[in-house]
């Protein structure tokens, strides 16, 4: 379906200008295409950095009116060309990098020359895709080398680095295991229908897939926090007006974004700010104060507060320390008493009253409180930091299929409790639990689920 035996060519640095721009074959003919666009005559030695020039394609010279013999095209740059010889490289294949001057005339002229020499420009995550193929890469593994690239906060970047270096999937192929060693014991059975549950008790079999389920429930229960870190959370700032949302909304942020007046009613529409909050990648928003009002305009951005309200992970309700509490203020605890929030008591620094009990204090102009509520966000999103270190599912595609192995162990697992349940009946449950995990990490994962997975890399990864 997927073929691999061409050469395959793009750059992979980011687009723009660096210091250093990489160029990047993969393929059996890699080491011919590279010889023939280099102008060293010397064979390129394996993992030996060399330093030598690029000569230009031929096509270019000869549009410009200067066709030449191919051995006295000059060279258009000076770059470092390193042979990764199959199978010791990403991909598994013969592999080249060149490193140019990272300027994208140069990177593209490299290409080109490439391209005439033979290869063909790679798709978005062809690369990847083809150290999977050759097994240098199991899926889960792929998808993590493009979460680490996305990554905007080192927290994301820890989950996606975990589950590159194997550490989910060999939470997963544990399980595998334990089930794998039930299956041969119902098989054995099987193929002694006169001995009945010949190998293994049907009680001892339920307390086993059981044992399986459990070991999954812990996993899939870090999935929210793993999600959480991997696609960020919308923490959305509520309270009556003048009680300091938007002068907490600017601070956290770290930037002037949402006016700040001693107006009631300042905020009218929602202001959203991508922030990272204790390694999570947080979107922020400030919204308008909570009140019934006649304007038109303010009623509109109440409403759209509370549409915020809505989609919102988490919510900080802020309220005024300096004044008791309104109406408007009871009504939105009431309204948020179910929802996973944090009530702030802000302008601590000018307190007249005791204040909510269990209220976060904080002074927004003066900083009081701050580094507080940072953590308080970050765990309430994340659970706590020990929490953080461990191994965790981030990612839906995974988090669906192992759920679904889940209902069929359920299934299993309360079968077998049932007793005289035929072992073709438990085994064919067994065996729809271990295919999702094949598919979580790539063994037997459908063609469209793959295309769909390397896709989202961009060309060159
Ligand atoms: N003393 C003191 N004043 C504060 C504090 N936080 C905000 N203020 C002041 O309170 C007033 C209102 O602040 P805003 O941030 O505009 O309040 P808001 O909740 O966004 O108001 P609306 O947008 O009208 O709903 C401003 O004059 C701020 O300077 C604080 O921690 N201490
Ligand atoms: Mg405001």
């Amino acid at each position: 379906m997927f073929a691999t035996d061409d050469t395959i060519v793009a750059i992979a640095t980011p687009p723009g200008r660096g210091g250093i721009g990489i160029v990047r074959l993969s393929g059996p003919a890699a080491l011919q295409v590279a010889s023939a666009i280099v102008s060293r005559r010397a064979p390129l030695e394996p993992r030996r950095a060399t330093f030598t020039r690029l000569r230009a394609r031929d096509g270019a010279r000869a549009s410009a009116g200067q066709a030449r013999r191919d051995d006295v095209r000059p060279p258009i740059d000076q770059v470092v060309v390193t042979w990764f010889p199959a199978p010791g490289s990403y991909t598994g294949q013969h592999v080249v990098e060149i490193s140019a001057h990272g300027s994208p005339v140069v990177l593209r002229g490299i290409v080109d020359a490439a391209i005439d020499a033979g290869a063909r420009l790679a798709q978005p995550g062809e690369f990847t895709l083809r150290a999977f193929l050759s097994g240098k890469l199991d899926l889960v593994q792929a998808e993590a080398v493009a979460d680490l690239i996305a990554a905007a906060t080192p927290l994301q970047a820890r989950v996606a680095f975990d589950q590159l270096e194997g550490t989910l999937t060999r939470r997963i192929t544990d399980i595998d295991a334990a089930l794998f060693d039930l299956v041969a014991k119902l098989e054995a059975s099987l193929d002694f229908p006169d001995e009945g549950y010949h190998f293994v008790e049907p009680a001892e079999i339920a307390q086993q897939i059981g044992a399986v389920v459990e070991r999954l429930n812990s996993l899939l229960c870090d999935a929210g926090r793993g999600r959480m870190i991997r696609e960020g959370a919308t923490v959305v700032i509520v309270g009556r007006p003048n009680v300091g949302k938007s002068s907490l909304f600017n601070v956290l942020a770290g930037s002037d974004r949402a006016i700040v007046t001693d107006v009631p009613g300042t905020t009218r529409d929602l202001v959203t700010e991508p922030v990272d909050i204790g390694g999570v990648a947080v979107t922020l928003v400030d919204t308008a104060g909570a009140r019934n009002t006649i304007d038109v305009v303010e009623r509109e951005g109440v409403s759209r507060a509370v549409k915020a309200r809505e989609i919102a992970d988490l919510l900080l309700v802020v309220t005024d320390a300096s004044e008791a509490l309104t109406g408007d203020d009871q009504l939105l605890l009431d309204q948020t008493a179910t929802r996973r929030r944090i009530v702030i008591a802000n302008k601590h620094d000018r307190a007249a009253t005791p204040g909510i009990a269990g209220a976060l204090r904080i002074s927004a102009t003066r900083g009081d409180g701050l580094a507080e509520l940072r953590r308080a966000i970050a765990e309430e999103l994340t659970g706590d930091e020990a929490l953080r270190d461990t191994a965790a599912i981030s990612n839906l595609r995974h988090v669906a299929l192992l759920e679904e192995a889940r209902a069929h162990l359920i299934k299993a697992r309360d079968a077998a409790a049932a007793q005289n349940t035929p072992e073709e009946f438990l085994l064919s449950d067994l065996q729809a639990a271990r295919a999702r995990f094949d598919e979580v990490v790539g063994v037997r994962t459908p063609d469209d689920v793959l295309r769909h997975i390397f896709e989202r890399f961009c060309i060159g990864k």
